[in-house]
């Protein structure tokens, strides 16, 4: 065991979710040491505890966990549960911290951002519950890179990590383990096999795009091997390290094949995406694109339909940027709809304390409190689960939908790119400007509120301030604006917009039609194309 003498590193602040970087910046010196270090001081040590390590295969992905399985030996750590070559999609992870009751565990990902030796990394902490560390913990974290002088590692040849088995590293036990099996015997409990089994023994066709990346094994062992659908349902189903030059981001701009694929005349029935680390979804019909939050609305309609949530729910949670589609349907079946900030850390006191069982975000991510991350594989299976028992199409399902709750009409633009000073610039301008803002009339529309979105946790009274301004309209409609902190250059300004439909015979507007004019407003107050010099935002969602 050695101790090395090191320096702080500026910038090894956690953002939405870990420490994202590129992956150059992970590679340097004492980089990644730095960082393990601090998580391990910042929980208060790493001695006799066990933690579950994996990630989702992209590049720098088995050098990194050999790093951090030395350092969590050097720091005495009395096991490491980590997944076969080092890979775990996150949700897979989050299971298995629960399941063996660990300490914890990393997960070594970027999400959802491009991987390669000029792409990115990234780390992230979770905690024993399963779900990522919450602002009190990785802020101590960030606190102890800034004041690092040294960190411990052992000296030792690689643990070789292909095969499933027990290991020693030093005086540390290493558990190795099939990264699939256990989360599939989880979504057995939950869904009904059996039914979506039946479902493509009677021809129903799936298109999933691992989009090269964790899910492939994934896809290729529940959909294919345990619920029948044809081999070649699964595309882009083994993990590269640099995607395949994909970027692992489930929307309609990125997951563009899949898009296509279920425009043509020759559509499977159903089509869905993943991203990176396997936590987020993307969900099409032929024809018909679900967006996030009405997949979220329809998921808590439906949810009794899977035996795992025959119950009912406790209680529903959306980010807020999240359309109020999921505030609708909780309203009409009595349930409580929470408001967080944006990142899934927000949603665990809430299903720890058992007032919620469904969460999601307006960026392709729902879940569930089978685990405590949002969980990409897990809506999809939910999804084939209602589809099986309803016996209607996406389309169908979709319609029906807003025919009872009426539709959220909701979209997401993205300004990527963007100079930081630029960016908060206008962010600060903005919130200047609150005060004045309600009681104007913009685009015909009286704004009845403005603020900057401050969330007090109602389990634990942790107070969480800035999380996107707000500016909302009488009538509900609104839009947010907040800059993303999961990039790794630049800033992304990201522009939710929203506005409910309630006359059936508006119901298949193009989005951005119906959200014409509150994007209109949203141009006419923050400016946004004015200062970046843009003509458009660069992805919409
Ligand atoms: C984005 C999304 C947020 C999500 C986060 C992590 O954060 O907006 O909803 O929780 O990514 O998702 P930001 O700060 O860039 O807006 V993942 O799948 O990339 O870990
Ligand atoms: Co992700």
């Amino acid at each position: 065991m050695t101790t090395v003498k090191t320096h702080p590193i500026e910038g090894q602040k956690p953002g939405t979710s870990g420490l994202r970087k590129k992956t150059r910046v992970f590679m340097q010196t004492h980089y990644l040491e730095n960082f393990v270090q601090s998580i391990f001081d910042g929980i208060g040590g790493a001695a006799g505890k066990t933690f579950v390590l994996g990630g989702d295969g992209r590049y720098f992905n088995e050098r990194a966990a050999q790093v951090i399985l030395r350092m969590a030996a050097a720091n005495g750590a009395a096991r490491m549960i980590v997944g076969r070559d080092a890979l775990l999609s996150t949700p897979a992870a989050s299971h298995l911290i629960r399941l063996n009751k660990t300490d914890g565990g990393i997960i070594m990902s970027a999400s959802h951002n491009p991987g390669g030796e000029d792409e990115d990394f990234g780390v992230k902490f979770n905690m024993p519950n399963g779900g990522p560390a919450p602002e009190s913990v990785t802020g101590a974290m960030f606190k102890r890179t800034e004041e690092i002088t040294e960190y411990r590692i052992l000296e030792a040849q690689d643990v070789d990590l292909s095969t499933v088995g027990e290991t020693a590293l030093g005086d540390m036990t290493v558990t190795i383990v099939d990264p699939v099996e256990d989360y599939a015997a989880l979504m057995e409990t939950l869904f009904d096999f059996e039914a979506i089994r039946a479902l493509f023994e009677g021809g129903f066709r799936i298109r999933f795009d691992a989009m090269c990346a964790i899910t492939g094994p994934y896809g290729h062992e529940i959909l294919e091997d345990r619920l029948g659908a044809p081999e070649g349902s699964v595309v882009h189903g083994t993990p590269l390290p640099d995607f395949g030059g994909m970027h692992p981001d489930p929307n309609p701009t990125w997951a563009h094949e899949l898009m296509d694929a279920m425009k043509g005349d020759d559509a499977p029935d159903f089509g869905a995406a993943s991203d990176g680390d396997g936590d987020r979804n993307m969900v099409v019909g032929p024809q018909v694109y679900v967006s996030p939050s009405d997949s979220l609305a329809v998921l808590a309609a439906n949810a009794h339909l899977a035996k795992g949530y025959s119950d009912g729910l406790k209680g529903v949670a959306r980010s807020m940027p999240t359309s109020a589609a999921v505030d609708r349907v909780a309203e009409k079946m009595g349930m409580t709809c929470y408001e967080t900030p944006t990142g899934w850390k927000f949603f665990g006191n809430l299903m720890d304390d058992d007032r919620v069982t469904l969460c999601g975000e307006e960026s392709f991510g729902t879940g569930s409190d089978h685990v405590r991350e949002k969980d990409g594989l897990w809506a999809i299976l939910m999804w084939l689960n209602i589809l099986a028992v309803r016996k209607m199409s996406v389309a169908e399902i979709m319609a029906d939908h807003w025919q009872t709750y009426g539709r959220n009409y909701y979209s997401r633009h993205d300004y990527e790119g963007v100079e930081t000073q630029t960016a908060d610039a206008m962010m600060a301008d903005l919130r200047a400007r609150l005060n004045d803002l309600p009681g104007q009339i913009v685009q015909g529309n009286r704004i009845a509120q403005a603020d900057d979105y401050a969330y007090h946790d109602p389990v634990d009274g942790s107070v969480s301030e800035h999380q996107g301004i707000r500016v909302i309209f009488e009538g509900g409609a609104r839009f947010v604006i907040r800059l993303s902190g999961t990039g790794t250059s630049g800033a992304t300004v990201r522009l939710y917009l929203e506005s409910l439909e309630t006359d059936p015979a508006l119901f298949e507007q193009d989005p951005q039609e119906a959200l014409g004019w509150v994007i209109a407003a949203a141009e006419e107050i923050a400016r946004i194309r004015e200062r970046t010099g843009k003509t458009g935002p660069d992805v919409t969602t």
